[in-house]
């Protein structure tokens, strides 16, 4: 639950005007070469701080993914914290009088056991794993939508855990391999590359059978990516790359449904879900197995262990909305430290390197068609949310919509820096291979080979300054 002691100051970082300019005289004494546009003196963009516009919170603590927006209504306030207790509540198997419906299969019984604090999941090799790697699973191929083809008998989902006297679908394995990367500067770096490999599964996986490994990314700032305007997504797009630049970021187009149409792809690791209403509703079904009103079906039906019934739904559509809601209502957390001058740096190289071709930093929201509150902010979200190439070491040889086997949504990097802090780990990407920040970085490849091999040239203060800014987020 949520600790509401202390932290939800308003302060706002207290730095005069005179140590800024004494920042940034330093920031041009100490770091002058290289960036091309260094030729002013860095101005801290004040308003960066509030990089989830007027939802912002300030602070740095274990608790800071899980605070309501600041700017809430009394009555947006009371509806959060009742939508925080759906997003906390420990499912049963049915028949039970509260949170009954659990599985027959399932991955987890609560969304906060994966989305622990309202970050990242642990990786399976950590010693508190609790689950929040998954896989997901397809044939090759594509259903009429583009959508992928589930496996007979498996779905479109590992689950790794049943009820009593149901059989979970499998287990999977890991086993790593590590490639030895080197900077210019002869500094090594180590790639930790995982294997998976299925395990006990219940019945014959297909030799074909696709498996995607996706960890449980963050929660908070989710409201303000889904008011996003299609458009300025658009904007972005550059599918042919005919600009040249060896960036061609594409939406991803995916089946709403809600709306019973084709629609923009925004949440999931390869922006497979349109909407936090649907992405949450799958979630309950794919993840816990509890049906809602959108997806009314037990997700064993077709297995011959079930008994394929098409039961009322465990969870009525105001607590799907409310549990949606909770995602929609939480703050996003301040960077911190915006005026030191190796977060200057690293700023500038963010650029320079091509990161933020990809990572965008700001967008204005529009008008959120339900919450006002979302409506209209500046944010500061690094990220574009379309698909890239991202090469042949990340890839997981699995498409969704129009995502192909080696694309990935680039991942919105607001509070990344607060991955130690919040969760006690740093394990980045979409499956949590990457051990800290740099590792992350280093895995980049595809579109994104071309950063890559600029950070490998970096000397080792530029690459402590590009860390620090992230470190700042
Ligand atoms: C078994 C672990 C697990 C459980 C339980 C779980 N999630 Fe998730 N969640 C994930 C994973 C993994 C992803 C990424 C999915 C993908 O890429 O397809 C995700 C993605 C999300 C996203 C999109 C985040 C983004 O940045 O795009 C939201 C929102 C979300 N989950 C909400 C929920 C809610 C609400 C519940 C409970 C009803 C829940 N989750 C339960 C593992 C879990
Ligand atoms: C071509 C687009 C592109 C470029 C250029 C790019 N990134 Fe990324 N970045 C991505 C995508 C896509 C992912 C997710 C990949 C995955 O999980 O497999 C990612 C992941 C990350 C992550 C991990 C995020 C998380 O939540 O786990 C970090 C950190 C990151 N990028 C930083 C950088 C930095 C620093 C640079 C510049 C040196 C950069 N990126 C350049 C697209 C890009
Ligand atoms: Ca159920
Ligand atoms: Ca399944
Ligand atoms: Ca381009």
């Amino acid at each position: 639950m949520i600790d509401h002691s202390n932290m939800r100051s308003n302060f706002f970082p207290q730095v005069s005007g005179r140590q800024k300019a004494a920042a940034a005289f330093f920031a041009l004494l100490l770091f002058s070469p290289a960036c091309k546009d260094n030729n002013d003196i860095p101005v801290v963009d004040e308003q960066a701080y509030y990089a989830g516009g007027e939802t912002t919170v300030f602070g740095e603590y274990s608790q800071v993914f899980q605070q309501p927006a600041s700017n809430l209504s009394s009555q947006e306030v009371a509806d959060h914290f009742k939508a925080d207790a759906n997003f906390e509540a420990i499912f049963v198997t049915a028949p039970a009088t509260i949170q009954g419906g659990l599985g027959p299969l399932f991955n987890q019984n609560s969304c906060a056991s994966c989305h622990i604090r309202n970050g990242r999941a642990n990786f399976p090799d950590l010693p508190n794993d609790q689950g929040g790697l998954l896989f997901r699973l397809s044939l090759p191929g594509t259903g009429s939508f583009g959508e992928p083809l589930d496996i007979p008998g498996f779905g479109g989902q590992l689950q790794t855990k049943a009820v009593f006297g149901i059989q979970a679908e499998g287990k999977v394995d890991v086993q790593f391999t590590d490639e030895v990367l080197q900077f210019l500067d002869g500094e090594t770096a180590v790639l930790h590359k995982p294997v998976y490999i299925l395990t006990d599964p219940y019945t014959t996986f297909p030799t074909e059978g696709l498996m995607s490994p996706r960890i449980a990314p963050p929660v908070f700032g989710l409201g303000l990516l889904e008011a996003i305007p299609e458009s300025a997504i658009q904007m972005h797009a550059d599918e042919n790359d005919a600009d040249g630049d060896g960036i061609s970021g594409k939406p991803n187009y995916v089946w709403d449904a809600v709306a019973q149409q084709v629609a923009l792809g925004r949440f999931g690791w390869k922006a497979g879900q349109p909407t936090l209403l649907q992405q949450s509703a799958a979630a309950y079904n794919g993840d816990m197995g509890v049906t809602t009103t959108l997806f009314p079906s037990e997700n064993c039906t077709g297995q011959p262990q079930c008994d394929n019934l098409t039961d009322d739904p465990e969870v009525d559509l105001e607590t799907l909305k409310s549990t949606a809601f909770y995602t929609q209502s939480l703050a996003v957390p301040a960077p911190r430290r915006l005026d030191d001058p190796a977060v200057q740096r690293g700023k500038m190289l963010f650029s320079d390197l091509q990161c933020a071709a990809c990572h965008v930093p700001s967008f204005t929201t529009g008008a959120h068609p339900e919450y006002g509150f979302l409506s209209n902010q500046k944010i500061y979200p690094y990220t574009d949310l379309l698909l890239h190439d991202m090469g042949e070491g990340l890839a997981d040889h699995r498409g969704e919509f129009k995502a192909d086997g080696r694309e990935w949504r680039t991942p919105p990097l607001w509070g990344i820096g607060l991955t130690q802090t919040v969760s006690g780990h740093t394990r980045f990407l979409h499956d949590g291979r990457a051990r800290n920040l740099m590792e992350a970085i280093l895995w980049h490849g595809g579109e994104a080979e071309q950063a890559r091999q600029r950070v490998l040239k970096l000397s080792a203060a530029d690459r402590a300054s590009l860390l620090a800014f992230l470190q700042s987020l």
